[in-house]
């Protein structure tokens, strides 16, 4: 599969400014009638030919201005025809079967129902088209089908008649008086009901909200439509951006390959990220379920009403509605928290893609396959780079640049280049040098370090940024850090201020200091890096206990386990060292568990360790198994030495009963890490509590917080509880995932097997993401099962891979990632997990999505 480079854009040679599309509608035959209005595009250069996509399509016809075509041939999956006018009417009929796409992308079966998806290239597995974002056209689709099968029929924009067919057929037929690109086109049909709202915008426009779902879904709803509400609330309060139809749907569908899709009108989501209750979803579920409707419903203006000019460009729509969704739960559920979480999974998604063969640029240079593409740097660390800006401008600046984008390019196909021009003049930032984030991958690594003579404190600060595959040399960036001193004495600072390192290395003097101060820095995590300093156990001591940013006071928790597991796991410790590197932990962790002006919310942060992707992140090359000992002894102590704290910590939250605010929230979230601990200090009074805490839940979290610690363990309860959980929700794909996961990710010394037994269950199947990933994506996220010294874990993944590519070529890529990692792990491990993707790689029926990250991880 060819390289596609994105310095060899160059625009469409003709505009597609109108598309009639007509489907005849059946799970196992859908006919495809396409009519496209095109003209010369007059900015680009003239061509005589024009290239339709496709994807494994067959034209059945072909006509030109009512002619039928003969002189239009295929090149590989695309049609291509003359064409010698200034503007032609060109239609082409194709039949597809949706029921074989198992891929689910373009339009495809599922549980009964169609639906599609089309981004990134989805669209040209429907019909022959330009396939590209930069190609808008308007939209009016006719479809039809048996009455009886597909009651509901959906597309994007506004239904405008309707109507009875022959042979208990009807048909419905749907105007899009916005032009889009094909990746936001939709289309559902199916028998479905809704849970039905309204909105009304702030200029006064009446808005249809419908949540879409199977009937037995429905009580499940409520949750789903008000966070729509929420956010469109939200985007006109916080960015002025109104919605702009009468109509806003959003279908819930089992079978997906991501989370959800923004088409223009008509959300498809996956069932995940909408069907909740308190009996069925974790308080977890509930606020991934509130951002990703903000997310996709935000996408309506960064993403829709301003597209993408190319797939290179997929962060311009990516980032700046990750940092959106971000914005809109930072209000919804507390700033503080929601911070906490959105940098723990930047730094144990996408840290270590930064860190490895698959490394790129938030806007890549090149790809074989775009789908492989939607990935943490674009998306998370995309988000990082354009709360930067914002961290720089102030909110109100920050917004200035925001209305000066979206009014200079609404209707537009824009670039990153766009957003950043717009931010410069709209914000008043000088972002010249700041470019380079969105040209260099790599974390960058911050050395820091504090001088204190007279009653000066001098910060001495120097960056690194790491070469990355393709780009052996990096140059400096700009890099904003908010900081602030403490006295030690009062434990108070004067202000918070922002520093930006800007050159290889810098110094900042700042005076009045008679004794030394603490620094606390990269408050709120201001910038996407790592620093590096070595500083005072007491002085992390005191900032985990008392810093008044509650990043920086998580981060100094952090920092002070980091520090001890790394060396720990890495050239060992003595005995000394050990003791004194855990009294400090345990005093930092008593301090937490003591302090009653934390919420509840907030404690369960703070006391949570650091993951081992995090970990092993830190280390040049990483050891699974001695990072997994450590981790889990330091845990065991802890939880033997904080064993009553913990245990009256259980009992007082254990009181608070079940509610949706935040109190009741941090008593859940508390209560089951108060069992972690426990169960790894004390496993036999752990499963005691865990079976406790099972059989008094009157909510999902608490019930699945207590298996999961249980499943953990070796004891009785665990199978009772186990074959509870499974009698009880049987039947309920969602929940039935959780039961797969938890035993996936489990601490118990036969994960693996009770993985291979599980693939086994009648349940399990290759055929649903959702099913896939909550077996094996779990499970490779498993240390100390994915990681076992035979190898054995590697093995399976690679079968899967094996297995699934055929299937489901996006999924199956996305594991690919784990196997990747290999140079950054010992060597015995390394050559096995190596040995896999070679094998992977021997096969010679690659799907391009697989070969290309295969590909990648060996190179
Ligand atoms: N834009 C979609 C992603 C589609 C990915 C297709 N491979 C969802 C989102 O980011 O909102
Ligand atoms: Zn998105």
């Amino acid at each position: 599969p060819p390289l596609i480079r994105r310095e060899d854009y160059t625009p469409f040679p003709w505009l597609v400014p109108q598309i009639a599309l007509e489907f005849e509608l059946g799970i196992e035959h859908t006919l495809v009638t396409s009519t496209l209005t095109v003209a010369r595009n007059a900015k680009a250069q003239r061509s005589d030919t024009i290239r339709l996509n496709g994807d494994g399509l067959t034209a059945l016809s072909v006509t030109v201005d009512g002619e039928p075509a003969g002189d239009w041939s295929m090149d590989g999956d695309d049609l291509i025809l003359p064409l010698h006018g200034e503007a032609h009417a060109i239609k082409v009929v194709t039949a597809i079967d949706p029921s074989a796409n198992s891929q689910l992308m373009g339009l495809y079966a599922s549980s009964g129902m169609l639906c599609t998806q089309c981004e990134a290239e989805g669209f040209r597995r429907i019909t022959f088209f330009p396939d590209r974002p930069d190609v808008l056209s308007t939209y009016t689709v006719r479809m039809s089908g048996p009455k009886a099968e597909f009651p509901i029929l959906l597309c994007n924009g506004n239904r405008v008649a309707e109507g009875e067919g022959e042979g208990g057929t009807h048909w419905a037929e749907w105007h899009d008086p916005w032009p889009k690109p094909s990746y936001l086109f939709a289309l559902v049909a199916g028998d479905l009901v809704a849970n039905s709202g309204r909105f009304t915008t702030m200029s006064g426009r009446e808005v249809e909200l419908n949540i879409w779902v199977r009937a037995e879904d429905l009580p499940r709803t409520e949750h789903a439509l008000e966070s729509l509400k929420k956010s469109m609330q939200w985007d006109e309060q916080a960015f002025g951006r109104e919605y702009d139809l009468d109509l806003f749907n959003i279908v819930a569908v089992s079978d997906f390959n991501m989370g959800a899709m923004e088409n223009k009108g008509l959300n498809v989501f996956n069932t995940k990220y909408v069907l909740a209750d308190p009996d069925t979803a974790t308080d977890a579920d509930f606020d991934a379920i509130e951002g990703v409707i903000a997310h996709e419903y935000f996408h309506n203006w960064s993403g829709n009403r301003v597209t993408c000019r190319d797939w290179f460009q997929l962060s311009l729509k990516e980032g700046f509605t990750v940092l959106r969704d971000q914005l809109f739960s930072q209000d919804m559920q507390g700033e503080a928290v929601k911070r906490i979480e959105d940098v723990r999974i930047l730094r144990s998604a996408q840290f270590p893609e930064d860190s490895g063969p698959l490394a790129h640029p938030i806007r890549p240079d090149s790809f074989r396959e775009i789908s492989n593409f939607y990935t943490a740097t674009v998306y998370n660390k995309g988000a990082e780079v354009i709360r930067m800006m914002r961290t720089m401008a102030g909110p109100e600046r920050f917004r200035a640049g925001c209305d000066l984008y979206f009014e200079r390019h609404d209707g537009e196909a824009a670039t990153c280049e766009d957003f950043i021009r717009a931010m410069e003049e709209g914000a008043g930032l000088d972002l010249e040098q700041f470019r380079l984030w969105y040209s260099q991958a790599g974390t960058p690594k911050v050395t820091v370090r504090l001088e204190h003579s007279g009653d000066t404190a001098t910060l001495h600060l120097s960056q690194q940024v790491p070469p990355t595959p393709g780009q052996p040399d990096k140059q400096a960036m700009p890099i904003p850090l908010r900081i602030a001193l403490f006295d030690r004495a009062t434990g108070k600072h004067e202000g918070e201020q922002l520093v930006v390192l800007g050159k290889a290395e810098d110094s900042f003097a700042f005076t009045g200091f008679a004794e030394p101060p603490v620094l606390s820095i990269n408050r709120g995590y201001s910038a996407p890096v790592t620093i590096e300093r070595t500083v005072p156990h007491a002085d992390l001591v005191f900032l985990a206990a008392q810093d008044d940013d509650s990043f920086a006071r998580y981060e100094a928790m952090q920092e002070l386990v980091v520090s001890h597991i790394v060396a720990a796991a890495g050239d060992g410790l003595d005995d000394a060292a050990r003791a004194a590197g855990r009294a400090a932990i345990r005093t930092a962790l008593a301090a937490i568990l003591a302090d009653a002006a934390l919420d509840d919310s907030m404690r369960g942060e703070l006391v949570m360790l650091p993951s081992q992707t995090y970990l092993s992140e830190q280390m040049l090359i990483a050891d699974p198994g001695r990072i997994h000992a450590e981790r889990e002894g330091l845990k065991a102590w802890l939880g033997r030495e904080l064993e009553s704290e913990f245990v009256a910590l259980h009992l007082r939250v254990s009181e608070i009963p079940y509610g949706l605010e935040q109190a009741a929230r941090g008593a859940r979230k508390i209560k089951t890490q108060a069992l972690v601990y426990l169960a790894a200090g004390n496993p036999d009074l752990a499963a005691q509590m865990a079976k406790a805490q099972y059989e008094a839940a009157d909510n999902m979290t608490d019930r699945q917080g207590a298996l999961m610690v249980l499943t953990g363990l070796d004891s009785a309860a665990r199978t009772d509880k186990l074959i509870d959980f499974y009698r009880r929700y049987q039947g309920n794909e969602l929940v039935i995932d959780k039961w797969f996961t938890l035993q996936a990710i489990s601490l118990h010394p036969h994960a693996i097997e009770h993985v291979r037994v599980l693939a086994g269950h009648p349940d399990f199947t290759l055929r649903n993401p959702n099913r896939v990933r909550s077996l094996y994506m779990a499970f490779a996220g498993n240390p100390h099962a994915f990681h076992g010294e035979s190898g054995e874990g590697y093995r399976m993944i690679a079968d899967l891979i094996l297995a699934l590519d055929p299937i489901n070529a996006q999924t199956a890529a996305r594991f690919v990632p784990s196997l990747g990692r290999w140079r950054r792990i010992e060597p015995v491990r390394a050559a096995l997990m190596r040995q896999e993707l070679e094998r992977i790689a021997a096969s010679d029926r690659l799907s391009r999505d697989t070969f290309e990250q295969v590909t990648r991880s060996l190179g």
